[in-house]
């Protein structure tokens, strides 16, 4: 089996978007079995548009630019990602416990152990960042959680409810490279062996997790005028971090000083965040030298990658599926 036959077949297709095994079926087909409350705020966006740092600015601004939260536990632990549902079985929940209590007296090379590095962080997380749906019931209001559901597979009850929706998007072409890192992190399920060529043969015909980036993203964009949704664009962010922060304060009614706006703009640089373990991966990823989940954070670095006939092919792509949408992306 090829490399893309081996990562399609670990996934599933509803409503025409393929999924990776490891997320809520139930969730998926029945988005209205997920419970809501009012003051529930969510980040939203198709994988690697710049979700994670989002989040971290999303939760500082909810905390008033109290860093206390963002430093306690990891991302996972802390925000949910509701459609997750690893299913850990009992023996692997029972030996992390285990770990946890044996750690102190562990030879440091057995804990450096790419396996008993992840039991050890999905210990640190808490085990139950497994199950989104079970961990967001656990956590107080008012309660952050993030998500890479398209709109029609989103939480009925949020979009009735009018819960905060901040909505981030990126640029296709950067978005499908740092896609294209994270399938190979170097540990189980992102343990993809394929070449930048093959990945993009998935990517272009719609066939990586959460479909096609088009659909995703156009779908959302008709919804952002909706008064609970926010739709942010990841190099504007770059561009101007401090003026995020802004229109997400006004977005969610919370007044921040501007001392702890730019706080939290420095609490949230890319060099900042790429050396926190609660955020970068670090605690799970194999080869540290080789895979990083915080990398690069640039805009353009497609150009790296796509060769020019790939690009040629997708800039037909784009031009075809974004027409008349009024939504456009510096590259
Ligand atoms: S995921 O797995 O879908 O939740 O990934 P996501 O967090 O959406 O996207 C990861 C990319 O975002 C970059 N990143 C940042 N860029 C700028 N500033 C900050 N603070 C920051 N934090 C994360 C991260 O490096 C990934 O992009 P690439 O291009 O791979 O570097």
């Amino acid at each position: 089996m090829n490399e893309n036959a081996r990562f399609l077949a670990r996934a599933f297709e509803h409503n025409g978007v393929l999924y990776p095994n490891g997320l809520n079926t139930s969730l998926i087909k029945r988005p209205d079995i997920v419970n809501c409350r009012e003051d529930d705020v969510f980040v939203v966006s198709y994988p690697k548009a710049g979700t994670t740092w989002m989040i971290e600015m999303v939760s500082l601004i909810m905390n008033e630019g109290n860093t206390e939260i963002n430093t306690s536990a990891v991302q996972q632990a802390r925000n949910p990602m509701i459609e997750v549902n690893l299913k850990l079985p009992l023996w692997l929940r029972c030996i992390t416990h285990l770990l946890k209590f044996l750690k102190p007296i562990l030879p440091e090379f057995i804990i450096k152990l790419r396996f008993i590095n992840l039991l050890l962080a999905l210990e640190k997380a808490g085990l139950e960042y497994g199950n989104g749906l079970k961990q967001m019931e656990k956590i107080p209001s008012p309660r952050l959680m993030k998500s890479h559901l398209p709109y029609h597979a989103f939480p009925s009850q949020a979009i009735r409810k009018k819960c905060k929706i901040v909505y981030v998007a990126r640029n296709p072409k950067d978005t499908g490279v740092s896609f294209f890192h994270q399938y190979s992190l170097g540990f189980p399920p992102l343990d993809y062996k394929g070449s930048w060529n093959d990945f993009y043969q998935l990517y272009v015909n719609d066939k990586t997790w959460y479909g096609s980036w088009f659909d995703h993203v156009l779908t959302w964009w008709q919804h952002r005028d909706d008064e609970n949704v926010m739709f942010l664009k990841y190099e504007n962010m770059k561009k101007d971090p401090k003026g995020a922060v802004k229109s997400i304060t006004d977005f969610l009614d919370i007044s921040l000083t501007e001392g702890a706006i730019d706080d939290i703009v420095e609490f949230c640089s890319f060099n900042k965040m790429k050396k926190d373990e609660n955020v970068n991966f670090s605690l799970v990823v194999g080869d540290k030298d080789k895979h990083q989940f915080i990398r690069k954070g640039v805009v353009g670095d497609w150009m790296n990658f796509f060769t020019v006939a790939q690009n040629k092919e997708y800039e037909k792509i784009y031009r075809e599926r974004m027409k008349g949408s009024g939504l456009d992306f510096e590259w």
